[in-house]
């Protein structure tokens, strides 16, 4: 009886705790945001960070406040064969290098995913304002799966 009682209520507990966890457990875990002027886009700032998701997800986009900028968009940077291309919405960057546009970004369970400067970044178009050295201001991630999150960012020269 005694051990029959304990099962019972280990199985109760369990359940308190899938029923606390939801069906929507993914967790997003961000680590050294910060941000600088884009150095070859004037009047664009560009956001660094890593995201490790606890299971698969997906960086949908970001929103930034509109006394901030007019628009926050993800990008990546690629190599490209020749300087004159037409790539809708790229930015040529120099040395065969251009900023694209992505629509989203994987987030592997369990993976770091880094956006760091000559990789996938955020990017902030149209600066109300230059981003100052110390400045900080708030952009909102949204995925897939995890419940959107509001990470602050700190203008910076270079990664923390
Ligand atoms: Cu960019």
């Amino acid at each position: 009886m005694r051990s029959r009682r304990g099962a019972v209520g280990l199985a109760a507990a369990l359940m308190l705790m899938v029923a606390a966890c939801g069906d929507d457990a993914d967790v997003i875990t961000v680590d050294g945001a910060w941000a600088r002027n884009s150095p070859l886009t004037s009047g664009a700032g560009a956001g660094y960070l890593q995201l490790t998701s606890s299971d698969d997800d997906t960086l949908l986009g970001i929103t930034v406040d509109p006394s901030f900028a007019r628009a926050g968009e993800l990008h990546d940077v690629v190599m490209v064969e020749s300087t004159d291309s037409t790539m809708a919405g790229s930015m040529d960057v120099g040395g065969g290098m251009m900023m694209v546009a992505v629509d989203e970004v994987p987030l592997p369970a369990r993976v770091p995913v880094v956006l760091e400067p000559g990789h996938l970044h955020l990017m902030f178009v149209d600066l109300v304002a230059p981003l100052e050295i110390g400045d900080t201001f708030e952009v909102t991630l949204q995925f897939e799966r995890a419940p959107d999150i509001v990470v602050e960012f700190e203008v910076r020269e270079e990664a923390p």
